[in-house]
């Protein structure tokens, strides 16, 4: 049974959950679009948890590519100024490591991550690891995981790791265009044995793309799988834990 990481539970005030923003030098309008969430809305949280896909590709922690030292700074006063801010890893930058942590002031939390919330048991995770039917990403997704892999990868230049991103990007896009839609969402036995697995009340996951609220029965149970939505140069979305409830906001 794969443990998963515990978070410290039930915050008093607000948390906050994003995921799938593909932050890249070029999308600098979901780069301002970010920095101003960090700078505004993200200041009244207790707690920011990213559930993976900040980035769009992460090759390293020293890549010092303009905005990345920017957005560094940016996770940092958010830090600094008391919110605490959570990370899980995604497919796209499943390499940000403890560099990135101790620049930032942000906390790597396991995929997945369990925390209590308003007396609920939540379960954390990136999501790719639900999508079982795509048996050859979950191929690609044990390699790229393997530490010995990763540790060749960063030996090299930043600009040969550039390349080598690039062209896993560039084979993944003819690969998905191959493979049907359903195969690359979550598989729903998946869902329902990680779930079990961990007496979860509610998942909460990105990486598909497909925001929704799935409200189900488990074992006779009601749980929900909120799933996150991505951002785009226009639009944001946050979804938003209180002592009200749930709910989705556009930023
Ligand atoms: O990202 P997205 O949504 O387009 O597609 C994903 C899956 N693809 C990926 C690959 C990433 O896009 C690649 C970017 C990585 C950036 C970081 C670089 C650091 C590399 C470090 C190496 C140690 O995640 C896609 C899923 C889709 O989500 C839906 O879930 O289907 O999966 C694929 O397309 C995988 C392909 O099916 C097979 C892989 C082709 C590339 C083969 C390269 C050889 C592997 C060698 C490993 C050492
Ligand atoms: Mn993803």
């Amino acid at each position: 049974m794969v443990r998963p990481g515990i978070d410290s539970s039930d915050p008093a005030g607000e948390c906050l959950f994003i995921s799938d923003l593909h932050l890249a030098p070029e999308r600098p309008e979901t780069v301002a679009r970010f920095l101003d969430f960090l700078a505004g809305r993200a200041r009244r949280a207790e707690r920011l948890y990213i559930l993976g896909d900040l980035f769009d590709a992460w090759i390293g922690d020293d890549d010092d590519t303009p905005p990345y030292p920017q957005l560094r700074a940016a996770l940092r006063a958010l830090t600094e100024a008391g919110i605490a801010c959570r990370l899980l890893r995604g497919n796209r930058d499943f390499l940000i490591g403890r560099a990135f942590a101790r620049d930032t002031g942000c906390t790597l939390l396991r995929d997945p991550t369990l925390v209590g919330l308003g007396g609920e048991r939540v379960l954390l995770m990136h999501g790719d690891l639900l999508c079982t039917d795509d048996v050859a990403y979950q191929r690609f997704r044990r390699r790229v995981r393997n530490p010995l892999v990763q540790r060749l990868f960063l030996w090299r230049s930043l600009a040969r790791r550039r390349a080598q991103a690039a062209d896993y990007r560039r084979r993944s896009g003819s690969a998905t265009a191959a493979k049907a839609a359903a195969s690359m969402d979550v598989s729903g036995p998946t869902v329902a044995r990680v779930m079990r697995r961990h007496a979860a009340d509610r998942l909460i996951h990105g990486h598909t793309h497909r925001p929704a609220d799935h409200a189900f029965t488990l074992d006779g149970r009601p749980v929900v799988r909120q799933v996150l939505a991505e951002w785009h140069p226009e639009r944001g979305e946050v979804l938003v834990a209180d002592a009200t409830g749930w709910s989705r906001e556009a930023v």
